[in-house]
């Protein structure tokens, strides 16, 4: 059950936001009004939503969830793979330290970003992509483990992150795209297969009882209506121009 979320307005500079999406660039009130919006969903699944300033410095400080991962025991600070991102944990642990007495860190060698974790009850699917490498993966799991959690990897192909690609959208369901319909590691789950076409709905967000999902993919809302799941759509075309989806613009715990 989670009860709250940490999410940063974005900044102007977003607009020069790291992106291999071709959907243009994202225009920074529409981007704006998005976010409030998506603030309001959040309140709408019951979560108590803290909003950090914009962080200019950062163009792609918004997408916050790759910054940190919030487990029912310890929070642990990443260490963003993109070089550009890597100052924006920075101010991590003040801020952390407010919720969570024990606050672990990812650490050079090691890579980790956010969006490459999925959380299935207490055991973390850890993408190994072109921003978490190994080093980093194994060392959230050394951590996840002194905790009474476990983890394990996923090759990530195709996708910036694993859950660019795939997500938990209930305790044993996965809704997944691409390679990740058929992965060995998944196949104890049922897998929602969504449609050539509708690949960026995969990134939803189960809270509590509902299911946020990004506005304008009409079978994957149908999927998930089918499922019996209370679904709130939410646009975030202008987060989508930075590869950007519902999981990384916050944290929830
Ligand atoms: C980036 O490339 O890092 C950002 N433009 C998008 C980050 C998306 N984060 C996520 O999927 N967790």
């Amino acid at each position: 059950m989670f009860k709250k979320a940490i999410v940063r307005t974005p900044g102007r500079s977003m607009v020069s936001g790291l992106t291999r999406a071709n959907l243009g660039t994202p225009d920074y009130q529409k981007a704006l009004e998005q976010h409030r919006l998506y603030i309001l969903a959040l309140e709408t699944c019951g979560l108590e939503v803290l909003v950090l300033d914009a962080d200019e410095a950062y163009p792609d400080s918004t997408f916050i969830e790759d910054t940190s991962l919030l487990t029912p025991h310890c929070a642990i600070i990443t260490c963003p793979g993109a070089p550009s991102r890597a100052g924006e944990t920075a101010g991590m642990r003040p801020l952390l330290g407010r919720f969570y007495a024990m606050i672990e860190e990812i650490k050079k060698p090691g890579t980790l970003e956010g969006g490459d974790v999925m959380q299935v009850g207490q055991h973390f699917y850890i993408g190994l992509s072109e921003r978490t490498n190994l080093a980093g993966a194994e060392q959230l799991i050394a951590i996840l483990e002194r905790y009474g959690m476990t983890g394990s990897t996923v090759p990530v192909k195709g996708f910036l992150h694993l859950k660019t690609g795939v997500t938990c959208v209930a305790e044993k369901a996965l809704l997944a795209a691409g390679a990740f319909i058929s992965r060995p590691e998944f196949s104890e789950f049922m897998i929602l297969a969504v449609a050539t076409g509708e690949e960026r709905a995969a990134n939803c967000i189960r809270i509590n009882d509902r299911i946020l999902m990004p506005a304008g993919f009409p079978k994957v809302r149908e999927l998930l209506t089918a499922e019996g799941a209370q679904i709130i759509e939410v646009d975030i075309s202008e987060y989508a121009k930075l590869d950007g989806g519902l999981t990384c613009l916050s944290l929830r715990f």
